[in-house]
């Protein structure tokens, strides 16, 4: 639907920005930090880094947080990494890495800054790992304990957490965005196990933020796409829906209703992967509830009916926006409509409209983006970083949320991925996305300067003129 005049973007929308602990910090081993599965990684595609070093944030957050104040931020999502809090994921807090965060936090307050905290965002705690990580439920408690720290430590100044980031790419892509850890789990039967434990988990922290910290508010953090149906075919809508209800409804449902959704659980049962639930789990799955959902958007997926043979598995798109196929479900499309970025992920910004309202017309919770961008090889030419397709993007998809919004869907925050460059998951330095340019290559340091790109000058404008002002 058009409209003859939007309406503007809320007063006290939250215009944000992205990171996570281990893509940004470095200081991977410092002030008592225990390693976590992402630190012990040895395998990196050839010609990219690892994370010991990152953006260095870890001693550089005082300049980059003036940076972000600079910006205008009203927000800034970021997550604390476990292992600083327990080095080991159990025990005693380490209090000069719980020190670090008081210090960040308090430097985000004083300017302004709204905290949105991400308590686990892919770099489980070595030790725990190495006795089964998801695959043990001695997990969930460890999770328990640790959301309590968090709780009780900063609870007074943090007022929206975040669970667990992408828990749906951690299942259904370990692989790609590094996570499948060392414990090794085999076979898709365990991972759904781990999946089952990871939402008692999560129940678990939503149940205790509301015990311990009356006013804050909590929710899951997954990454969302519409699925298209690749016809109007009544079969490719079925598969369509199976592959919606397997991606993303299950893992929504989980974290929203507490309960499996039906369609989800049917396909877990046909395939002989559906988890064991013990007794008590249904209710704490029902006894945490989240305040929001926020989820992570970058694309849209095609998918067609499946053809019952092996050229269903013809895969589309890459990394963690990977479309596989899988044989007696759906095979995956390629949407004719739609670019791709330099990594083959598809653009799509009337998705993200789509996507916002299919979230809202599910479950009516309030909806903040944590993550939405575009990856690409900046380049810093006369101390400059020229990155106009940045800023095309985030016009195009930031247009959407203003039409969603006025579409009735309820949208409080955007932070787009991410505040400043930050290493990839698994593809290095060198495909950046972040406002501020990190002076570093993979394996060359430099002074790793904090550079403005021109959407940093960009977005400070939109900021400004609180979503007004989207052209150049
Ligand atoms: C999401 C992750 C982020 C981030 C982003 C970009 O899946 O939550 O941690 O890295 O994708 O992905 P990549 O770094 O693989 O390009």
């Amino acid at each position: 639907m058009d409209y003859k005049l939007l309406k503007p973007f809320p007063s006290d929308f939250l215009w944000g920005a992205s990171t996570s602990a281990y893509q940004v910090e470095g200081g991977w081993n410092e002030d008592g930090k225990g390693p976590s599965i992402v630190d012990v990684r040895t395998e990196f595609p050839e010609g990219t880094t690892d994370f010991t070093v990152a953006a260095d944030h870890y001693h550089r957050y005082a300049e980059d947080v003036e940076l972000f104040a600079e910006l205008g931020l009203k927000a800034y999502r970021f997550s604390i990494a476990w292992t600083r809090i327990q080095p080991t994921g159990t025990g005693s807090v380490n209090r000069a890495g719980a020190d670090f965060y008081h210090k960040l936090i308090d430097s985000l307050v004083e300017r302004g800054i709204e905290p949105i905290v991400t308590m686990y965002h892919f770099d489980l705690p070595q030790a725990l790992d190495e006795q089964g990580g998801w695959s043990n439920p001695a997990t969930v408690n460890a999770f328990a304990d640790y959301a309590r720290i968090l709780f009780e430590e900063y609870g007074d100044k943090v007022r929206y957490w975040l669970t667990i980031n992408e828990q749906n790419m951690m299942i259904l892509h370990g692989d790609a965005v590094g996570t499948t850890g060392t414990s090794g789990v085999t076979g898709k039967k365990g991972v759904y196990q781990q999946n089952h434990y990871m939402a008692v988990a999560q129940a678990r922290a939503m149940a205790l933020c509301h015990e311990i910290v009356p006013g804050a508010k909590i929710g899951p953090a997954p990454n969302i796409v519409s699925v298209y149906p690749a016809t109007c075919a009544p079969e490719d809508v079925v598969a369509a829906d199976d592959w919606d209800a397997v991606r993303n409804l299950l893992y929504l449902d989980l974290a929203v209703r507490g309960t499996y959704h039906p369609l989800a659980w049917a396909y877990l049962v046909e395939r002989g992967w559906q988890p064991d639930i013990a007794p008590g789990d249904e209710e704490t799955l029902k006894a945490g509830k989240p305040d929001y959902i926020a989820f992570n958007y970058y694309s849209t997926q095609t998918v067609g009916a499946s053809t019952g043979d092996a050229s269903d598995l013809q895969i589309r798109g890459a990394d963690q926006q990977i479309v596989r196929g899988e044989i007696g479900l759906y095979r995956a499309e390629k949407n004719p409509h739609l670019p791709t970025n330099a990594f083959g992920w598809e653009i799509d910004p009337v998705g993200f409209r789509t996507t916002l309202r299919r979230v809202w017309d599910r479950y009516r919770l309030p909806i903040i983006i944590t993550e939405n961008g575009i990856g690409a090889f900046d380049k810093l030419e006369d101390g400059q970083v020229h990155d106009q397709y940045r800023i095309d993007y985030y016009q195009r998809h930031i247009e959407q949320i203003q039409y969603a919004l006025n579409d009735g869907v309820g949208i409080f925050g955007y932070c787009p991925w991410a505040a400043i460059d930050v290493i990839s998951t698994h593809q290095g330095c060198s495909k950046r996305y972040g406002f501020i340019y990190v002076n570093r290559e993979e394996f060359d340091l430099l002074d790793l300067a904090r550079i403005k790109k021109d959407s940093f000058h960009w977005y400070q404008g939109v900021i400004k003129t609180n979503g007004a002002q989207l052209g150049q």
